[in-house]
């Protein structure tokens, strides 16, 4: 085992997104909140991405995905980032509102969970380019460019590589 690697830990994909306020310094903020979670290492984070709202209003969105290597059980993972997002002013007004910050559990492992809390892998995750497009890059050869295709009409444009503004 290499010593970068935690015992017991799963790779979970998070999609990040912010369209209220600072966005980006939101962004930038949660992704230290998930490096210092308990028994997880920030792996990887994709390029910074504007997209327009999906199924929702507001301005436009910043989005992101990070890999976390995490020895958190999925629930456990869903309360921290509940957590990260109330921290960071997350008020839930209405369905898809405007928001400070958003972070969705997208997949876990190999993981399938259908539970009253959550549901893995993110039951709309394949309709979204705002997820696909940055997983995408993380995970070449995962998504499949039909799954790309099928959301290419969707407005979103790559605004930043991870190392200019995640970095
Ligand atoms: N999140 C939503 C609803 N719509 N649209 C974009 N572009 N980005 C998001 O993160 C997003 C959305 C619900 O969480
Ligand atoms: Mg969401
Ligand atoms: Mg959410």
């Amino acid at each position: 085992m290499s010593p970068s690697t935690l015992a017991g830990a799963a790779s979970a994909w998070i999609g990040l997104g912010a369209n209220l306020g600072d966005a980006r310094t939101a962004l930038q903020n949660a992704l230290r909140a998930l490096a210092a979670l308990p028994g997880s290492r920030l792996v990887q984070v994709s390029s910074l991405y504007r997209s327009a709202p999906v199924d929702a209003g507001g301005p436009d969105y910043l989005n992101v995905v990070a890999e976390l290597q995490t020895a958190l059980a999925p629930l456990d993972l869903l309360h921290a980032l509940q957590a990260i997002e109330l921290a960071a002013g997350r008020e839930r007004p209405y369905r898809n509102a405007p928001r400070t910050l958003d972070l969705d559990l997208l997949l876990y492992g190999e993981q399938s969970i259908d539970g009253a809390e959550l549901t893995v892998p993110h039951p709309r995750m394949w309709q979204r380019a705002f997820v696909l497009l940055p997983l995408a890059e993380l995970r070449p050869g995962w998504v499949t460019p039909a799954q790309l295709q099928a959301v290419a009409a969707q407005a979103i444009e790559r605004v930043d590589a991870p190392a200019d503004w995640a970095g």
